[in-house]
C-alpha cells in the first residue's frame, strides 16, 4: 500500500484530469461571446400581457336596466324569452360561439316549466378555460315581501347585476387572444326554489333551487367538460354591497377564493372584498358545477349586515334599479376582468 505513482503515472493522471476539465468547461466557453443567458433577465420573464382593460361601469348598469325593461324574466313568461334572445345577440355581438341547452324541468311546486340555458365561448379552440357564470330568470313570487306576494319581482339585483356584469365583460374578452378561453354560462330557472321561512335550507329545499346549473352540471355543452376554475356573480350590484368569503366557495374552491379576494385588494376593492368567511348561501348555482363536474368554481355574493343575510331588498319588490350602484358594479367588474386577464 502507499506505492507512490512513478513520474510517467503522474503525467497520464495530470492528463485525464485535464481532459476532463475541458470536457465540462469546453461546452459553456463555446458560446461565451454571446450575452450570458442568466444575465438576460428578460430572457426568462414570461412574455408582457396587454395591460387589463378598464372596465366601464356604466356600461354595466346600463346592462342592469335593459334586463329590468324586459319586466320580470321568469321562466315561460315574454320577459324571459325577451332578455334570453337580447343575451344571444349581445354575445354574438361580442364574438361568442353560443350554444343552448333547452329542457322542461319540474318546479318544486310540480309545474313543468321550460329551460333555456345560454352558453357563450369565447376564443372557443383554447383547450384551457375558464367558466364565469350568473342566472338570468328573476324569481316568479316576492315571497320576502309584506304586499303583493304573489307578483313576480324585477330583479334588478337578483338576476340582473350578474348578467350586466357578465355582458360587459363579454365586450372586453371577445378580444383577449392570450391565456384560457373564456366560456360564460347564464343560467335559467335558479330562482324558482321552494320558499321557506328562514335563511337556512334543509336537503330536499337545496335541490328545487338552481335547476339551470343542475342541468349544466349532468348534461354539459361538451362531453366532459371541465374549466381550471369558475366564478359566479350573483347580487353583485347593491349600493355599499360588500362581499364576504362565502362557505361554500371556501369548501370547494379555498384557492380560487384567495386568489379573487387577493387580486380585489390589489386593485384597490379592498374594502369590498372582506377576508372573512360567512356561512349564509344555502345554495347557489356553484354546488352543482362543485359537486358534479369538479370545477373548483366560487360564488360572488352580498353578505349584508344589517339583515346577517342578502341586501334587504331580497326576493321583495324593492329589488328594482333603486338599488343598484354603479361603484359596486365597478369593485367586481374590474376584480373578475382582472383575474381573469392574468391567467395565463
Ligand atoms: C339561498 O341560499 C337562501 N338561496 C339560493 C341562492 C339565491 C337565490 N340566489 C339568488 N336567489
Ligand atoms: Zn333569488
Amino acid at each position: 500500500m502507499g506505492a507512490r505513482m512513478s513520474p510517467k503515472g503522474r503525467t497520464a493522471a495530470f492528463a485525464l484530469v485535464v481532459a476532463l476539465l475541458a470536457m465540462l468547461v469546453l461546452p459553456l466557453s463555446r458560446c461565451s461571446n454571446e450575452p450570458s443567458r442568466n444575465a438576460d433577465p428578460t430572457v426568462h420573464a414570461l412574455p408582457e400581457l396587454p395591460p387589463t382593460p378598464p372596465f366601464n361601469a356604466d356600461t354595466a348598469y346600463a346592462l342592469v336596466a335593459k334586463q329590468v325593461s324586459f319586466g320580470p324574466r321568469v321562466p315561460g313568461t315574454a320577459g324571459h324569452t325577451a332578455c334570453a334572445d337580447w343575451i344571444v345577440a349581445q354575445l354574438k355581438r361580442h364574438g361568442a360561439e353560443v350554444i343552448e341547452q333547452t329542457a322542461t324541468v319540474k318546479a318544486f311546486n310540480g309545474q313543468q316549466l321550460p329551460l333555456r340555458n345560454i352558453i357563450g365561448r369565447f376564443n372557443p379552440e383554447a383547450k384551457e378555460r375558464i367558466l364565469l357564470l350568473a342566472h338570468y330568470d328573476t324569481r316568479p313570487f316576492a315571497d320576502k315581501d309584506s304586499e303583493r306576494q304573489n307578483e313576480p319581482i324585477l330583479g334588478a339585483n337578483d338576476g340582473g347585476s350578474g348578467v350586466g356584469i357578465l355582458l360587459e365583460l363579454a365586450r372586453h374578452l371577445g378580444g383577449k387572444t392570450h391565456g384560457p378561453g373564456i366560456d360564460m354560462l347564464f343560467t335559467d330557472v335558479e330562482d324558482y326554489g321552494q320558499p321557506s321561512g328562514s335563511m337556512t335550507m334543509d336537503d330536499n329545499t337545496i335541490g328545487t333551487w338552481a335547476l339551470g346549473s343542475q342541468y349544466f352540471a349532468k348534461n354539459p355543452h361538451v362531453p366532459g367538460y371541465t374549466a381550471r376554475f369558475g366564478i359566479l356573480l350573483d347580487m353583485c350590484g347593491a349600493k355599499d354591497a360588500r362581499f364576504y368569503r362565502e362557505a361554500l366557495s371556501m369548501r370547494f374552491a379555498p384557492a380560487i377564493v384567495n386568489k379573487v379576494w387577493k387580486t380585489a385588494a390589489a386593485i384597490g376593492h379592498g374594502d369590498r372584498f372582506v377576508q372573512e368567511t360567512k356561512y349564509f348561501v344555502g345554495t347557489d348555482d356553484h354546488l352543482p358545477i362543485n359537486e358534479r363536474l369538479r370545477i373548483p368554481t366560487i360564488d360572488i355574493i352580498e353578505f349584508n349586515e344589517g339583515t346577517n343575510a342578502f341586501h334587504p331588498s331580497w326576493h321583495t319588490h324593492a329589488d328594482n334599479m333603486d338599488v343598484i350602484d354603479a361603484v359596486t358594479l365597478k369593485a367586481v367588474g374590474q376584480t373578475v376582468l382582472e383575474v381573469v386577464w392574468k391567467e395565463r
